[in-house]
């Protein structure tokens, strides 16, 4: 939620300065910083946990690539905390390769790492199972 509204501020700024180009970069906040790629497997009756990404706020993006346009699944996004019930921050459904967005900023805590929030994604429960995915993880 905060980038997309830092990068609308952006963008006025932007419009309403005669001398700014659009060939300016960008200052960073309304950018995702990619943090990783995982081969995750698709499974029909299941799901695959990711690694644990260290998130400051904001928005949180897990983009599937490599899945066939006609198998659906879903992307469940946690938060990971040390008395082992961790928070279940949202689910997407997606239908071939796609993006899934959440706002993680409500669940930045001290349990782990202080003001962090400590994000893992599962994916699964697709349509039929599929080796081949590939998921990228930026904060
Ligand atoms: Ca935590
Ligand atoms: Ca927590």
């Amino acid at each position: 939620m905060f980038k997309k509204f830092f990068s609308s501020l952006l963008v006025g700024a932007t419009l309403l300065t005669p001398t700014a180009t659009f060939a300016e970069p960008e200052y960073g906040a309304g950018e995702w910083d990619f943090m990783n790629i995982e081969d995750l497997d698709l499974y029909t009756n299941t799901t695959v946990r990711s690694q644990t990404y260290l998130s400051g706020g904001g928005n949180f993006l897990v983009r599937t690539t490599n899945i066939a346009s006609n198998n659906t699944y879903v992307v469940r996004l946690y938060e990971q905390d040390a008395d082992g019930y961790d928070d279940f921050i949202g689910e997407k459904k997606l239908t071939g390769s796609g993006d899934a967005i959440f706002s993680v900023g409500n669940y930045v805590d001290n349990d782990g790492v202080a003001g962090k929030a400590e994000i893992y994604a599962r994916i699964g429960l697709a349509t039929y199972s599929d080796s081949s995915a590939e998921v990228k993880f930026y904060d």
